[in-house]
């Protein structure tokens, strides 16, 4: 008996979902968790560019990170359910013709034409494929003719073929899924191998001395921040790499010459070293997307000047290759950095590889990373953010963290913390022990080279019962942290960070 309908059965739907999770996870296996060849990557920026933007706003705001796990886990699913179709139509296709090889063969083509279309990426699309493919063969091959769809509502379901052979290409699936994902997170990413930079001697000298300064002090960090602890913010899950013998930077706009600069030109230039700290706007008061890194690369000054830049608005927009883009003035651009390295090594993946710049004093959200070009503007437009109601492209706000408490052995309370106030300086850190009515000077560190580097403070004293400890710090023009509590959203934290420590 031939089913001539095109109408799935549930057992096929099934095995079409589990080769659907087969194609994703074959996709991994070969292109790891990256931008240019993971299928889920284009999803999952379609997803985030789909997304509403006051829902962008308040994710961020009140799911934070578990905001970055929603987006993914949908765009996964959109992934499974979009390469299930392929392979439903298949199996429909082989059952209507009676054809059962037609099933695997087809869906290896379909699905094969999809992940290869959506990323470009021929080896991890055929994985994929040839994954989603061999669950539909083994779902599907050898039946007998007379119980196609094993869509039995009969009591005895448990002990029919065809049930037990989908439990099995389900456990074989879950198998496949989790070797897939351990191995696809191990893949090696185009730009990840970290490279030591030319200068690492200079960079050497520089880092030992900023180490040399930094306090000591249990369960902190010091001066600067190494690489993999160095806080990361940005739009999408996938970062882009471009790779730096195809990467240019382009000023273009409201310029009298439009000048492209190469990668090779870049770092054939006499490289600059300078210890920057950045802090992301939309960080909590006592936060930790504040950190500081020595980076290495060239003045952006020269570059301005040989464009010949004539913009109305005195604004500049810089666009990146992850789709970001943000305005700000011109005036802060011309104190700006290209950066290629970061603590003597190249600029790694993740904070912009092959070249970031660096804004001195401002937000974290205008440290443009991946940037591909310069664009100057007569009229100001918004930016990324500022789209979505973000105030983020102006200085930063001072502030004074209090990330560590500690009990000494001499009997004390040592509390401490790094103090940030941009391109102003930090002068001084001021400690209350009685919520805030007196005052002291707290120990501050040897201020490191750099116009744009914070510095660490500490404290220590006996509690006489439980002490609300105040911190506030007070910037190179002698102005003092705000006392006045806001919230991040829009234009960062303010107020002074408070604790509450048992006697
Ligand atoms: N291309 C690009 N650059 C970007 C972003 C981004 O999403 N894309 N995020 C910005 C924000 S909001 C911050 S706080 C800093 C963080 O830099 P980091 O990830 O190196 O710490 O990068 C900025 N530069
Ligand atoms: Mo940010």
């Amino acid at each position: 008996m031939r089913d001539r309908t095109l109408q799935p059965s549930r057992t096929e739907f099934a095995i079409a979902a589990l080769a659907g999770v087969a194609a994703v996870v074959g996709s991994y296996i070969l292109a790891g968790w990256s931008r240019q060849s993971f299928v889920v990557a284009p999803i999952d920026a379609a997803v985030v560019n789909a997304t509403p933007d006051v829902v962008v706003r308040y994710a961020i705001l009140w799911l934070g990170s578990a905001g970055h796990l929603l987006h993914i886990a949908l765009a996964i699913a959109i992934a499974v359910a979009g390469l299930a179709v392929p392979s439903l139509l298949a199996l429909a296709l082989a059952r209507r013709f009676d054809r059962p090889l037609l099933a695997p063969a087809l869906t290896a083509v379909l699905v094969a034409t999809v992940l290869v279309g959506a990323t470009g990426a021929v080896a991890p699309g055929a994985v994929g494929s040839l994954s989603a493919a061999a669950v539909v063969g083994a779902g599907t091959l050898g039946f007998p003719r007379s119980s196609p769809a094993g869509d039995s509502t009969h009591p005895d379901a448990r002990a029919d073929p065809a049930r037990r052979r989908l439990v099995g290409v389900f456990l074989g699936t879950a198998a496949y899924a989790a070797v897939g994902s351990v191995l696809g997170g191990s893949a090696p990413q185009t730009g990840e191998a970290p490279e030591e930079l030319a200068s690492k001697v200079e960079t050497d000298e520089l880092l030992n001395d900023a180490a040399a300064q930094s306090f000591d002090v249990a369960g902190l960090g010091g001066l600067v921040t190494p690489i993999g602890e160095f806080y990361e913010t940005d739009i999408n899950s996938f970062d882009p790499s471009p790779a730096p013998e195809k990467w240019t930077l382009t000023v273009t706009g409201a310029v009298e010459n439009e000048v492209t600069l190469e990668y090779d030109e870049l770092t054939g230039r006499d490289p600059e070293h300078r210890f920057v700290t950045l802090r992301c706007v939309g960080e909590s008061l006592n936060g930790h997307k504040m950190d500081n890194a020595l980076w290495t690369g060239i003045p952006i000054a020269d570059l301005i000047e040989e464009a010949g830049v004539s913009s109305d608005c005195g604004c500049v927009m810089a666009h990146a290759a992850d789709g970001y883009f943000v305005q700000f003035p011109l005036a802060a651009l011309e104190k700006g950095f290209l950066a290629y390295g970061m603590n003597g090594m190249a600029l790694p993946k993740q904070h912009g590889r092959p070249v970031r710049l660096l804004v001195p004093g401002h937000w974290g959200e205008v440290n443009v990373k991946w940037l591909t070009e310069l664009e100057f503007l007569d009229e100001a437009v918004d930016g990324y953010w500022e789209k979505r109601g973000w105030h983020g492209t102006g200085p930063v706000n001072t502030v004074a963290k209090l990330h560590a408490t500690n009990r000494l052995d001499d009997g004390t309370v040592e509390v401490a913390g790094h103090a940030y106030a941009g391109t102003r300086g930090v002068d001084r850190v001021e400690v209350s022990t009685d919520g805030g009515d007196t005052w002291t000077d707290a120990e501050v560190s040897v201020p490191i080279p750099g116009d744009d580097v914070w510095r660490m403070w500490r404290y220590a004293f006996t509690p006489d019962g439980p002490t609300e400890v105040v911190v506030r710090a007070v910037d190179g023009t002698g102005a003092v942290q705000s006392g006045e509590t806001s919230n991040s959203f829009p234009s960062g934290a303010s107020g002074w960070v408070r604790r509450t420590i048992d006697g």
